[in-house]
């Protein structure tokens, strides 16, 4: 759109320009998209139309560090790396770690709700998000920028912009709990002859590596051949290993011998449990990153195969693979069917290979992915949120009573519906 000379003169940075572009365009009834980082992959940051974009890019400073508690303060444009780099200087990390980091802002991150590498240690972030700044639809900048872990006074509202995709308010600034940065991280690279026995791993993991598992990542062979085709420089570190599933395990802990030996003892007991064929620890950063580099890649290798459909569902562990199997029978010559994702989280990441996008293709993957998944009781989006593409499916996973709540406070919080339309609500119930 021809951007008016008005909205011009705010072009630039602060919660306060974001405030009066909101304004104006509440005013005018224009549509806006906030974008951080762009690296979404359900269309949430892309205007459909005309909207004007909102690009939260020049607000990246650090605000403060709390050292003491552990508390970062920063504005909602700070790349999720770059603060992960300010906080190893301090001796602290991000609660969350994504193949995207390089990229990603962490406003973009609260807002999606992003979940990641290091969820099954640190949880989500609603629960290490502890105060936002917020710009609403009418250009009210709403300070909750709390920095407090406890605080039971009235409604917590800063829930309702975690994970709502910029569809109640712009995310402006953040303060978020890190962690401290422990010194001993252990990563191991595992070969499994089949899911039932990563299933298993993953409960002896829990138990026998408690406090220390740090991540648990889990990729079918198809997902490392993918790997192994369309990205350079990266080779099988089992090669001889021929197995159907590869499970990556990460530790991390304080104390390098006590961690290291644990870690031993418990790959050796899964040996001889047969839960594991074969499998090896990283004897170096170089090898810790080259196995990250597999694990991370595998979303990029699928974009660089062609066109791919991705889908991200939250199922019972036990049954998390069924799916990638009959999606592979009724698919049959007509794409690649790859399965990985975070096995601790009940997280799959479902990614179909093809050589073209169309009808054909779809109608054996959709309704058939969203019905199976409802029918199990799972989510149809994990971590990816809803965006423009499973806008309409999020019947699939919430009660029409929910979704007909969640409307009403769009409706509250935007009544001129400006902000990212199209996204995460079905369109026919805001008109
Ligand atoms: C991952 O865990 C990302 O690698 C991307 O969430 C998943 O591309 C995908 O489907
Ligand atoms: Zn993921």
């Amino acid at each position: 759109m021809k951007i008016d000379f008005q909205l011009q003169m705010w072009i630039g940075c602060g919660n306060i320009k974001v405030s009066k572009i909101l304004s104006y365009c509440n005013t005018k009834h224009l549509a806006v998209v906030p974008q951080g980082g762009n690296t979404g992959l359900v269309g949430g940051s892309v205007p459909v139309y005309d909207e004007v974009i909102i690009s939260l890019a020049s607000m990246d400073k650090i605000i403060s560090f709390d050292k003491v508690n552990g508390i970062l303060t920063c504005e909602a444009g700070c790349i999720l790396q770059n603060l992960n780099s300010f906080l190893a200087n301090e001796g602290f990390i991000m609660p969350l770690d994504l193949g995207a980091k390089g990229s990603c802002q962490i406003g973009g991150n609260v807002s999606t709700n992003a979940g990641g590498l290091r969820f099954i240690r640190y949880g989500s972030l609603h629960g290490n998000t502890l105060g936002l700044e917020v710009v609403l639809a009418n250009g009210t900048v709403l300070n909750m920028l709390g920095t407090l872990r406890k605080d039971n006074t009235g409604y917590d509202l800063k829930h309702l912009f975690i994970g709502s995709e910029g569809s109640l308010g712009i995310v402006t600034k953040v303060s978020i709990l890190t962690p401290a940065k422990l010194l001993s991280t252990n990563l191991a690279f595992l070969a499994c002859q089949d899911y039932l026995s990563c299933q298993k791993l993953l409960l002896e993991a829990k138990k026998g590596l408690g406090e220390i598992l740090s991540a648990f990542e889990f990729m079918d062979s198809h997902s490392i051949d993918m790997v192994l085709v369309h990205l350079e420089g990266i080779r099988n570190p089992l090669p001889l290993s021929l197995s159907k599933f590869y499970v990556l395990i990460e530790t991390t802990g304080s104390d390098e011998s006590h961690d290291k030996a644990k870690l031993e003892a418990f790959l050796l007991r899964s040996m001889e449990d047969g839960l594991v064929s074969d499998g090896v620890i990283a004897q170096d950063i170089n090898q810790e990153s080259m196995f990250w580099r597999i694990r991370e890649g595998i979303s990029e290798a699928t974009v660089k195969a062609g066109p791919v459909y991705k889908y991200d569902l939250s199922l019972p562990v036990e049954k998390l693979y069924d799916i990638v199997e009959e999606m592979r029978l009724r698919l049959g010559e007509m794409a690649k069917v790859v399965g990985y994702g975070h096995l601790g989280d009940g997280n799959l990441h479902l990614n179909i290979s093809a050589t073209e996008y169309s009808d054909n293709i779809i109608a054996k993957i959709e309704p058939f992915v969203y019905e199976w998944t409802s029918m199990h009781r799972g989510s149809i989006s994990a971590e990816h949120g809803l965006g423009l593409m499973k806008a309409n499916k999020i019947h699939y996973s919430k009660t029409s009573e929910t979704v007909q709540l969640m409307a009403s406070i769009k409706k509250l919080l935007d009544p001129n519906c400006i902000l990212n339309p199209y996204k995460v609500l079905p369109q026919s119930l805001l008109n």
